[in-house]
């Protein structure tokens, strides 16, 4: 049942304190993503202002079978596992490295089978289960384990079980090999050698905290191997970067920039740090100047002698604030800007205990992860189920250089995780102030943290119409309004915005885009591997490729997948004399077996790739069916490096455009989080789901790369903007209906006219807005912008939540 209520602020409450670590502070690795620094930053919450404050809710028509567990979920999974004798947990608050240790907990979403007879026939909701990711440290060959947990709630009848019916993994199970904090040790080393440090870098330092005051050292990602004497040995390439530097802003006061990565200092550590006795690490290398040194020695004699080729380091300074320029006003631009306005208030129906949306026409679900951020489900238009599953699998960053850090890197983000770092979005920039918002939480190292604001969910107008015509006697044109659904993502130095967007002719459009601090390099013998954006700085090139999956499900599910392409021809017909005519015609290809389902878009966006079930075809005999086109920026972009030495079997799903599977519950997801661990040995390997299995009208899977190129040049400096690195996929009716659907839109209009002056105009029902504006009430107040909500989960006391956050990321 739909009511219409007035309800004040959707809740958003929280506090912040202290500066957070980009990464899960549970999460072990050589180094660590750049900080992002912002002390003493008030204690803030949002809210939301919109013009009225009206909020249409329904009751979605079934429980959400994907929805995210409750923080009392959590903690019920992770009592649990506590009572289990044979996990021998430590909690995480009194666990070392030489502990079990619960790193998530999270919903595993239940079979598509079970899903689709509660939600099409008269099946029962499917149980509940968690997946439980421990990391066992307790041994000499640390690894972290999936378990599934349920069923929900926790009774008798709960079993757990390693996950392997959604990994590849044997036992869904992966080896650590940086369980042991290694940043004390490099710190050691480089420490040793302060003298020629302080030298090259130009800094002056007296203890090794003034070491770690100036600079953090950290490096490749993931962690590389090397033979050595037939033995397998874990290396990492660290460099040497300043910590956020203090600059005064244009007002005089001192501000802390997040301008870590735009100051790789140019001297690299290379370390051999297999097994868990540090005492056995050691130094196996200096690269300076485009120059390999073996030993300490050997750098400290060639630094020792005359003619050393010493290099200038990147200093911190105003260049890496992302503040206005001083001194420049453009013409009127301190007047207020346009914006967007909701006169009627809320035009779409929410179920926001069920996350559960309904707006002209789609109805669809919402679920959240730690690892992967916002997903949607069951999304349906005007009745039809299109699509049973929509959402991001892994969004790779790969780094190339002259370099042992850049040619290192390719970080696998979720990781890091995008849900735990899903931030508050910021009204009137990130979303329209009238947006409604939704929280997230995840639950990670035994705390729940829940991000208000962490989902926005808005109307917006494309600024274009979506049909007009114009003729002698009329014209008729169509506003063209989306749904948007929003979330934002600041991994570490990037920020990652994801919209979903729906359209009301049937269009659904899938938009990454990217901003924030680059990871640079150090400019020296470097020329080809990316521009000189600063004195010593290199824009080092990388590629980034986001994998989406979308499990379509046309008309029932059973589907094809067709390419219809746009090819050259030479042809005589039988008009034409014999004479032959180069002209184009449609060259039709179905993709029927996995062993053609990894695919590239031809060139020229010659490719028509649609999604159709072939037994129902409409009335004039054309397959029914959605198709996918690449928009904006960088679509479509795959990883450009063939078999990443970095990657290895983790890549799978970075080396083509797209790619179509037969779906199986047994292949959730392109990636797992914890395959960045043992990227040789990956917790889910892609490539296995390609098996040669027959894929002509059968229930299939696509996934599909976004993603972008990115040489950055000056301009991203000092941050990359959006308006370039962004990278869309439409997905779109394709004969799906025998019209345009967006016929059925009210706010459309036909001004009829003579010759010189308008006779009627016609407006099919739709309503003007009227009365005034308050301008005040579409204004949102920066300082109730919020944190996040943290509680500890073990031991749980829900009435005395225990506040560990740290920041108001
Ligand atoms: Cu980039």
């Amino acid at each position: 049942m739909r009511t219409s209520i007035a309800f004040a602020i959707l809740g958003l409450l929280g506090s912040a304190l202290a500066a957070p670590m980009p990464k899960a502070d549970w999460v072990k690795k050589p180094g660590y993503r750049p900080k992002m620094h912002q002390p003493s930053r008030r204690a803030l919450y949002v809210d939301q202002v919109a013009e009225t404050t009206t909020y249409p809710t329904t009751t979605a028509p079934k429980e959400n079978p994907w929805l995210y567990l409750s923080n009392d979920e959590a903690a019920a999974v992770i009592l649990y596992l506590h009572d289990q004798d044979v996990l021998n947990l430590t909690a995480v608050d009194d666990a070392g490295a030489w502990d079990n240790s619960i790193l998530v907990v999270d919903v595993s979403p239940p079979k598509k089978a079970d899903v689709k007879a509660y939600f099409d026939g008269n099946g029962t909701k499917p149980e509940r289960y968690a997946v439980a990711s421990l990391m066992f440290g307790a041994t000499e060959e640390p690894f972290v384990q999936d378990f599934l947990v349920g069923p929900l709630p926790i009774t008798n009848a709960t079993t757990f079980v390693p996950d392997t019916g959604s990994n590849t993994a044997a036992n869904a199970s992966i080896r650590v090999y940086d369980a042991d904090a290694s940043y004390d040790y490099y710190s050691d080393v480089a420490w040793g050698m302060a003298d020629i440090v302080s030298d090259l870098l130009n800094v002056t330092m007296d203890t090794e905290d003034d070491l770690n005051d100036i600079f953090s050292i950290w490096g490749i990602d993931p962690l590389w191997r090397e033979t050595v004497d037939g033995e397998e040995r874990v290396i990492s390439w660290v460099q040497f970067w300043l910590n956020e530097p203090e600059i005064t802003a244009d007002d005089g006061t001192q501000v802390t920039f997040d301008g870590q990565t735009l100051t790789p200092q140019g001297l690299y550590l290379k370390f051999d740090i297999t097994g868990r006795d540090s005492s056995l690490w050691s130094l196996k290398g200096i690269l300076y100047a485009d120059e390999f040194y073996e030993t300490e020695d050997e750098f400290r004699a060639a630094w020792s002698a005359p003619g050393f080729n010493k290099l200038i380091p990147n200093y911190a300074g105003e260049w890496l604030g992302t503040d206005k320029v001083p001194n420049v006003t453009l013409p009127l631009e301190t007047l207020p800007p346009p914006m967007q306005v909701q006169p009627a208030g809320q035009r779409f129906y929410i179920d926001p205990d069920q996350k559960y949306v309904e707006w002209m026409g789609f109805t669809f679900y919402l679920s959240f992860t730690r690892d992967t951020g916002m997903s949607l489900y069951d999304i349906n238009f005007q009745g039809d189920r299109i699509i049973y599953e929509l959402g991001m699998q892994e969004a790779v960053a790969h780094y190339a250089g002259n370099d042992p850090v850049q040619s290192g890197t390719a970080y696998l983000d979720s990781y890091y995780g995008f849900g735990m770092y899903t931030v508050t979005q910021v009204p009137g920039f990130d979303m329209p102030t009238y947006g409604t918002c939704l929280d997230s939480n995840v639950h990670a190292s035994e705390v729940s943290k829940q991000h208000p604001c962490a989902i926005s969910i808005f109307e917006s107008d494309a600024g274009y119409a979506l049909q007009r015509h114009s003729t002698s006697s009329y014209v008729s044109t169509t506003k063209n309004i989306a749904l948007v659904v929003r979330s934002v993502a600041t991994v570490g130095n990037y920020d990652y915005t994801t919209s979903y967007s729906f359209f009301l002719d049937g269009t659904i459009e899938v938009m990454i885009q990217a901003s924030g601090y680059i990871q640079s390099a150090y400019y020296y013998a470097n020329e080809g591997y990316g521009y000189k954006i600063h004195d010593n700085l290199s824009g080092s090139m990388h590629d980034h490729s986001l994998n989406y999956k979308v499990d379509f499900d046309i008309l029932g599910g059973k589907n094809t997948m067709i390419k219809h392409s746009v090819e050259p021809v030479t042809k005589a017909f039988k008009w034409s004399n014999g004479v032959e005519r180069n002209t184009m015609h449609i060259v039709e290809k179905e993709i029927v077996n996995e062993d053609h389902g990894k695919q590239f878009w031809g060139a020229n966006g010659k490719d028509h790739v649609i999604v159709v079930n072939k037994d129902t075809p409409n009335k004039y005999g054309e397959y029914r069916g959605y198709r996918m086109s690449p928009s904006k920026g960088g679509a479509g972009m795959h990883v450009t490096i063939a078999n990443s030495t970095n990657l290895a079997n983790a890549g799978g799903f970075t080396t083509h455009a797209y790619y179509v599977t037969k779906h199986h519950d047994s292949e959730t997801r392109a990636a797992s989080a914890w395959s960045d661990y043992d990227p040789w040995n990956p917790m889910r390997d892609f490539n296995t789901y390609f098996d040669g299995e027959d894929i002509e009208q059968e229930d299939i899977v696509v996934w599909f790369n976004l993603g972008m190129h990115h040489v950055p040049h000056t301009g991203d400096i000092p941050n990359t903007v959006m308006t370039t690195a962004q990278s869309a996929m439409l997905l779109t009716p394709n004969n799906y209906f025998l019209s345009d659907p967006s016929r059925q839109v009210t706010n459309m209009m036909r001004i009829n006219y003579g010759a010189d002056n308008v006779s009627t105009v016609d407006t099919f029902g739709s309503v003007a807005p009227n009365g005034t504006i308050n301008l005040e009430n579409n204004l949102w107040d920066p300082y109730t912008y919020s944190g996040d909500v943290a509680v500890r989960k073990f031991p749980y006391d829900p009435t005395n939540p225990y506040n560990d956050t740290e920041s108001i990321v």
